[in-house]
């Protein structure tokens, strides 16, 4: 049932119009963040903004904003519109939200060096801003996340250099669905060949990484981008998708790379149904309950890292708690990844042997491991 805005309303508007700290990463590491463009002259200069998330041992955090603020604003007006209220004072959630990081310049910082890579493409008309907390959290196990930004369709885009791109649109067709999934999927391989460019990592401060350990994640239409992108480069070793419907046919030869289908709680999706013969290799579809498709952004974790009630909206966003919600993901994506590197997928989480582990996950299919 909907909370009564009247209720909702003043225990908003005093306790967020201070400042508040993300959760810190989980894992084993801290993390160090740097966020620039990547430049694909031989795209007419199409240009990627990314973050990249690094695990690091460091002597200090500091807390800074998690999203710029245009972006901040930008994004409270639109999920406003986007959940058809203005009852919500989103925009102080948003500007008000402080992540984490390690000083990425400081002399007590150590990156560790050499860790996989994990791509992650947002869903469609999102941005990469909603997941910075899941990327830091995944980060922090020791892969260096990228989460990058799509000019097709991410609904802002804010560059160093001030000028800005906003994608408005609130329909498309399947047709136009399955050419932005492949100038998507092109931009995960264009970061892949920008990773080893020691000019292309120079200009954001970084060293070039290796690419023999990349994988891809991605939410909605990010799912899609990742199935898509492992099926084209066979430098992706895995892929993991989030909710999203498949719309761009798999080819005929199928896919080699493990592939894992994380579903919401929504009714059993025929896309994946179809697809499932033409995964040739370890593959996994698990389903989490109280979780519904927009739950992916990470608007409940501001709000309960906020102090708020973050059963708010359970419609758009729904039931799971969003600290639970996060440990579901980052486990699973954590040992998809170890599993498909050491081309080794297993162990007791994704055999399903550790069922009081985490209760809300359920497998629907599971082969080929
Ligand atoms: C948005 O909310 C208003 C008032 O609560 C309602 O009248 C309207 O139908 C809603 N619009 C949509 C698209 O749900
Ligand atoms: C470290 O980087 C931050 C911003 O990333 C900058 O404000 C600061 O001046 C830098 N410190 C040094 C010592 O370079
Ligand atoms: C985006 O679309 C919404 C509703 O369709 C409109 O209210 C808003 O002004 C638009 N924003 C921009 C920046 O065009
Ligand atoms: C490396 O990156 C730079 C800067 O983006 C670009 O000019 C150059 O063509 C790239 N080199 C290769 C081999 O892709
Ligand atoms: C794992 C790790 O390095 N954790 C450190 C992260 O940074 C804080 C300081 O802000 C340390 O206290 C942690 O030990």
């Amino acid at each position: 049932m909907q909370p009564s805005l009247s209720i909702l309303l003043p225990l908003l508007l005093t306790t967020s119009a201070v400042a508040y700290l993300l959760p810190s990463p989980p894992g084993h590491y801290n993390v160090t963040l740097t966020t620039g463009p990547l430049i694909d002259s031989s795209r007419k200069n199409w240009a990627l903004m990314v973050s990249i998330f690094q695990p690091a041992k460091c002597a200090s955090t500091v807390a800074i904003p998690n999203m710029p603020e245009k972006s901040a604003k930008y994004q409270a007006a639109f999920l406003s519109r986007a959940f058809n209220t203005t009852a919500w004072d989103i925009e102080s959630l948003f500007l008000q939200a402080q992540l984490p990081v390690c000083e990425g310049n400081s002399s007590t910082t150590a990156l560790v060096k050499n860790t996989p890579v994990l791509i992650f493409s947002h869903g469609f008309g999102g941005t990469r801003l909603w997941h910075n907390v899941v990327a830091s959290a995944l980060a922090s196990e020791g892969f260096t996340v990228i989460t990058t930004d799509h000019p097709t369709d991410t609904n802002f885009i804010e560059y160093p250099d001030g000028h800005e791109i906003i994608n408005n649109a609130t329909s498309t067709t399947p047709e136009e669905l399955v050419e932005t999934v492949k100038t998507r999927a092109a931009d995960a391989s264009f970061i892949i060949d920008q990773l080893s460019n020691a000019t292309a990592m120079a200009a954001l401060g970084l060293s070039p990484f290796p690419t023999d350990r990349v994988a891809i994640l991605g939410h909605s239409l990010g799912g899609a981008t990742a199935i898509l992108a492992t099926a084209q480069d066979p430098r992706i070793r895995a892929a993991i998708n989030w909710d999203g419907s498949l719309w761009n046919p798999l080819p005929t030869a199928g896919i080699s790379q493990p592939v894992s289908f994380v579903a919401s709680e929504h009714p059993s999706e025929v896309t994946w149904e179809e697809a499932w013969p033409r995964l040739n290799g370890p593959k996994l579809w698990t389903k989490i309950a109280g979780l519904i498709h927009q739950g992916f952004i990470e608007v409940k974790m501001m709000l309960k890292a906020s102090g708020q009630d973050f059963n708010v909206f359970p419609e758009f966003l729904g039931t799971i708690d969003p600290g639970e919600m996060q440990d579901i993901l980052v486990a699973y994506t954590t040992e998809w990844m170890n599993g498909a590197f050491a081309e080794k997928v297993g162990g007791p989480l994704l055999e399903g042997e550790q069922p009081d582990r985490f209760p809300a996950v359920s497998v629907v299919r599971k082969e080929n491991y």
